[in-house]
């Protein structure tokens, strides 16, 4: 099934010379035109030439990059671009004073090697989607604004949707300013790197009592989509989700001199603990993934003294989440002890359970069916976005592209051409929908 297909060209509407036009002057190219030309735009930035995946890490060149870009696409449209005290960046259409406005956006940094789609499909869509509606003579009776979040993916510092849960006031400045990166470089020192001030960050009430509704659109991270035949969809929930730093220290010591029976090796820990997750995440339905290690002094003939391993698990409800994650811990301590190595467990990054706005999610999916007449899929998700943080503050919803492969964090993330566009117009029918009563 198709949404959204063939912009159905809406008769300009507004309440008159004080509603935010989409634009006047020559109508800008259609979503498809627009949508490959800012790709083809975005793309080169932050890839890199030998794994073909991004390293888009916050508060770096290609972070400042990726701004840059997202300034010009604004400004070019004529929005009013501005950056937030967290670094957010925001193009309004209208008065963002006016209240109750629509915002469409998601992020532009990746994970390590990440892929091209998740979050800049997003961020694309929404000025494609404006470009597509100020060709149909859109007129809005809401503000409109698009959104750029600030580290969502938490590649350098550890903690995700750092913007987002800023803004939202889910992460206090302290805490934000005592992050560090594998480098030991504190968040503060990075941002002031990247000229912006680590002293204003906080949270932002005034700006997210201006929102009245948050759509991100994303590429899916998974393949019901693909499954289910359909080019777009609408998300329910996001399941909780979370990261915790296992800390294994042993003795360092010689590998080619110390008899097994003197050892006391942190890697042995780590290592039986990283199956222990893969049992525990089967026996619940759920998944956990040790992704990444850290290990000092990390030299082929010396036995390690610390083993950092960091967990991500997620599962459908808390309780799961809860039993697995605790299965796991439970099984390093037991590793832990029978080796003679200490053993710290830090939780680093936590979401709770979203349900996305029911109203908004069945308003969405009655939009992008009422062309077809044909139900729009409605699915659950284990990625985290910065619309579930700030589905707590706001009415939220989603939109997902299909991903024909699922496969998402890595350079193989895809989404076909006919499938983007058609996300283009499925987020620009549904802007229309909400910003033009
Ligand atoms: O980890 C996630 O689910 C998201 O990509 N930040
Ligand atoms: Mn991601
Ligand atoms: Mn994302």
């Amino acid at each position: 099934m198709t949404v959204g297909e063939a912009g159905h060209g809406g008769s300009p509407e507004g309440a008159g010379p004080s509603s935010p036009s989409a634009g006047a002057g020559t109508a800008p190219p259609a979503a498809g035109a627009s949508f490959h030309e800012m790709w083809r735009e975005l793309l080169p930035i932050g890839r890199h030439a030998g794994s073909g995946g991004y390293r888009r890490y916050a508060w770096t060149g290609a972070d400042a990059e990726c701004r840059e870009w997202f300034r010009e696409q604004a400004e070019a449209r004529g929005l009013a671009y501005e950056v937030d005290r967290n670094g957010n960046q925001w193009a309004w259409l209208g008065d963002p004073a006016a209240g109750d406005a629509v915002v469409t956006g998601s992020h532009l940094d990746s994970v390590p090697d990440g892929g091209a789609f998740d979050g800049p499909l997003g961020v694309v869509s929404s000025f494609a989607a404006l470009d597509e509606l100020r060709g149909r003579g859109t007129r809005f009776t809401r503000p409109l604004a698009l959104v750029n979040f600030g580290d969502e993916e938490g590649a350098r510092f550890g903690l995700a949707c750092v913007g987002s849960r800023l803004t939202a006031g889910r992460l206090t400045a302290e805490q934000a300013h005592r992050l560090t990166d594998g480098d030991g470089v504190a968040l503060p020192r990075a941002m002031e790197a990247a000229g912006y001030d680590p002293e204003a960050i906080g949270p932002d009430p005034e700006r997210l009592a201006r929102i009245g509704a948050f759509v991100e659109l994303h590429v899916e991270q998974g393949r019901a989509l693909d499954l289910s035949g359909d080019r777009v969809g609408v998300a329910s929930a996001i399941w909780p989700h979370g990261r915790w730093r296992f800390d294994f220290r042993g003795e360092a010591n010689h590998a080619g001199t110390t008899r097994l029976v003197d050892r006391r090796d942190p890697m042995l820990s780590y290592a039986q603990t990283v199956l222990a997750a893969r049992r525990e995440a089967e026996l619940a339905g759920a998944v956990a993934t040790f992704g990444k290690v850290a290990v000092e002094p990390n030299g082929v003939n010396a036995i390690p003294s610390l083993v950092r391993g960091w967990l991500d698990s997620r599962a459908a409800d808390q309780e799961t989440l809860d039993e697995v994650v605790g299965g796991v811990e439970k099984a390093a301590r037991e590793y832990a002890t029978a080796h003679g190595v200490d053993l710290d467990v830090v939780r680093e990054s936590f979401t709770p359970v979203v349900e996305f706005d029911h109203a908004l999610r069945d308003e969405l999916a009655r939009i992008l069916g009422k062309d077809t007449g044909l139900t729009v899929p409605v699915l659950g998700t284990g990625a985290g976005h910065d619309a579930g943080i700030l589905s707590g503050s706001v009415p939220t919803a989603m939109l997902f592209v299909r991903n024909p492969t699922g496969v998402s964090h890595s350079p193989a993330e895809f989404a076909a051409e006919d499938d983007c566009v058609a996300g283009v117009r499925a987020l620009a029918d549904v802007l229309e929908g909400l910003a033009c009563r």
